[in-house]
């Protein structure tokens, strides 16, 4: 076996997987000089993978008069970049920046309008390749995922090191995209490694070095750690890891709240969540995109029961229902808030869908704009568990009986045959997007239609 020749200093070389003599630069076999060495590299198991530029890679993939050319793909009804190749990011384009400040950065860049049916398609591809490494795959959005390959190393006859070079050859020799690859011993350095060195990076952060090198890195490299709190933390003179390192946990939650402690096990490297193949799969939801955002809660509510209904729909087909109600929000500065509600019963009833929901989204409406509104059911359980007669909210059943009525109805003459108030929209200002415009899968986030 491999790795038994193999000493963590000696390394392997990522072009042709050959082991190498510790010293050497460039590969003795191949000649690459894209060796990887790390005391830790054999004993590592959580890695975090993230395809680089992964819309524009799969339009230069199909095209390949475009490889040297800077990409930008976007536009479309918002007018901002979607992602842009690495040539293109050169100039300075960005995701989320408006187009025509891309287009100024950037004039010579080819602009495509994103084809979200072949990227998810792709995505499909991609990680049904992660799955045949092992069955802990947790993606996190349509071309990223954690995998835990602890145990592996018997059935792929290497370790996971290893396994992770060869992924990514295969990825780039059968899909015809890169990839860069974290690996470490917990989730948030395997991403933080997986960012490190894009694109086709391979990037190990080790337990013995973590505290060393987070000391260095700035307080926003944590997960959650966005500008706003960023921006507290500076007031406080915080910039750094190394200070939060320095801080004991009953100051930082006294001064931040339950986020104290998150600032506290994460500045010293100390992340316990495991990788869960489930969390992905067991989830149906469904959401839109706005053409102009929304703050107000007469302008989100008919959005909301129209999508509840749908997934309600979706879910009423699978024969499913789910006790945990998801609201997912995306605000004009592409932040997304999830909130969610467990209910005491499986539901799949679009009522009971739309009513919590809704609940969740007013404690939302704070000001922030929203380009973006979903809901989504998780913790799924077959349908029969699902809404039992409630002896104490008798209404709630009659509404139950009365959902199934308007089910039949529109089983028999189509949707548009039976609206519920919501649907028209009541008394809501602006125009939110038609509920019938329902946007692709959503990628930043791992929900799933089923
Ligand atoms: N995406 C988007 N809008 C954003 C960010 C991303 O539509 N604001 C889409 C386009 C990306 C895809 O999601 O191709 C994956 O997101 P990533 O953040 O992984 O970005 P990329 O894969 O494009 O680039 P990177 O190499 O930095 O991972
Ligand atoms: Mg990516």
């Amino acid at each position: 076996m491999r790795a038994a020749v193999n000493h963590p200093d000696h390394g392997f070389c990522r072009d042709c997987l050959t082991p190498q003599q510790s010293g050497v630069r460039r590969c003795a076999h191949c000649g690459s000089p894209r060796l990887v060495r790390h005391p830790e590299l054999y004993k590592l198991h959580l890695a975090h993978i993230d395809c680089d530029a992964f819309y524009a890679a799969v339009e230069k993939r199909d095209n390949p008069s475009l490889k040297d050319k800077p990409v930008i793909i976007g536009g479309g009804k918002r007018g901002v970049v979607s992602t842009a190749c690495y040539i293109a990011r050169i100039n300075g384009v960005r995701s989320a920046m408006p187009m025509f400040k891309a287009l100024e950065a950037c004039p010579e860049a080819v602009v495509i309008k994103p084809n979200m049916e072949k990227y998810a398609r792709v995505g499909r591809e991609v990680r049904a390749m992660m799955q045949a490494l092992t069955p802990l795959v947790e993606p996190i959005s349509i071309d990223e995922a954690f995998l835990d390959l602890a145990g592996t190393e018997r059935l792929h006859g290497m370790p996971p090191a290893l396994v992770l070079a060869r992924f990514s050859q295969a990825l780039e020799k059968e899909v015809g995209i890169t990839a860069s690859v974290g690996l470490s011993y917990c989730k948030f350095l395997a991403k933080v490694a997986s960012d490190f060195r894009k694109p086709r990076g391979f990037s190990i952060i080790g337990e013995a070095e973590a505290t060393g090198f987070l000391a260095e890195q700035p307080v926003t490299l944590i997960w959650g750690v966005g500008r706003a709190f960023a921006s507290v933390l500076e007031r406080d003179g915080i910039r750094l890891i190394g200070q939060l390192q320095k801080m004991d946990q009953a100051e930082l939650m006294r001064r931040y709240g339950s986020m104290g402690s998150r600032l506290y096990h994460l500045s010293r490297g100390q992340d316990e969540r495991v990788v869960s193949a489930d969390r992905d799969s067991k989830s149906v939801s469904a959401e839109t995109t706005f053409d102009m955002d929304h703050s107000q809660l007469d302008d989100l509510v008919p959005v909301l029961r129209a999508l509840s209904e749908k997934v309600s729909a979706r879910l009423k087909k699978a024969s499913l229902a789910g006790r945990t109600v998801v609201l997912k929000l995306k605000s004009s500065d592409f932040r997304i808030r999830t909130r969610n509600r467990q209910l005491g019963d499986p539901t799949r009833l679009a009522d009971r869908i739309f009513t919590t929901g809704l609940e969740l989204l007013r404690k939302e409406i704070d000001g922030t704009r929203y380009r973006l509104l979903g809901i989504g059911v998780a913790d799924l359980c077959d349908s029969g568990k699902a809404d039992p007669p409630d002896l104490v909210d008798t209404l709630s059943h009659k509404r139950a009986l009365a959902e199934g009525a308007m089910d039949a109805l529109r089983d028999k003459f189509g949707r548009s045959a039976v609206e519920t108030g919501y649907t028209f929209g009541k008394g809501h200002r602006g125009k939110p997007a038609r509920p019938g415009e329902e946007d692709e899968p959503e990628v930043r986030h791992p929900w799933e239609r089923i």
